[in-house]
């Protein structure tokens, strides 16, 4: 749900913040390693926090870094960020753990949230099931951004929409999660995406 824009200016008889300021919640989530701690810190205006614990030997039966290899640490509580789309309209990033044994921090992070961003490795398209799942069941709305690493065979985004058999309209991005642009114009798609979806809402619940 929109919450008041932190750093809004503030109306000077009031102290309120102006009622055109927004900041919406959204999630960056997706399998292990997929980039989101990197598409955070990538768009993120402010130094992002992180919480990053290196990867443990004791960790490496469950912890796949296929496809990661130079991959050192994991995030184990969240990231956060935030950028502004446009004047008065900013973003709050949370980045979820990846790892299923921190699954149980995604609801309290889902609170509140406007969206989600999946985030998903074509190499390991499989990995993101859990979390298109989790969103599907919460009729949270969400996008897939397909992080193009290299050397990953590339695939269109009907593809990866038939291997994941999303509900017809769930938009798929094609995305560099280093680079600021690709990472930005995915929040775009997925902000205009759940407007979309939540004015539907609205429109069925009253009609
Ligand atoms: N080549 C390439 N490497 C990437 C890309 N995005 C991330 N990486 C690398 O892949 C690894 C995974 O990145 P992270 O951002 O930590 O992934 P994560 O999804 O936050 O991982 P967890 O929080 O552990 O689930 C890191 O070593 C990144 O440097 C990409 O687009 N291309
Ligand atoms: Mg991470």
């Amino acid at each position: 749900m929109p919450t008041e824009h932190a750093d809004s200016p503030r109306d000077e008889s009031t102290g309120a913040a102006p009622n055109d300021a927004l900041a919406l919640k959204i999630l960056v989530a997706g399998g292990f390693g997929v980039g989101k701690t990197t598409l955070v810190g990538a768009v993120s205006e402010i130094r992002p926090l992180r919480t990053e614990e290196l990867l443990s030997e004791a960790g490496q039966s469950v912890d796949d870094t296929d496809g990661v290899a130079q991959k050192t640490t994991t995030t184990v509580a969240m990231d956060f960020g935030r950028i502004t789309i446009r004047s008065g309209l900013s973003l709050y990033l949370f980045g979820t753990p990846g790892q299923d044994r921190f699954w149980f921090l995604w609801d309290e992070l889902c609170q509140g949230a406007l969206g989600a961003v999946v985030l998903a490795d074509t190499r390991r398209l499989e990995d993101c099931f859990p979390a298109v799942d989790y969103f599907e069941h919460r009729r949270i709305p969400f996008v897939v951004a397909v992080n193009c690493f290299a050397g990953a065979r590339s695939y269109g985004e009907r593809d990866v929409s038939r291997a994941l058999d999303l509900d017809p309209g769930t938009p798929v991005v094609l995305c560099d999660a280093r680079d600021r642009d690709s990472g930005k114009e995915v929040l775009i798609r997925m902000v205009e995406y759940a407007g979309r979806m939540h004015t539907a809402r609205l429109l069925d619940s009253v009609g």
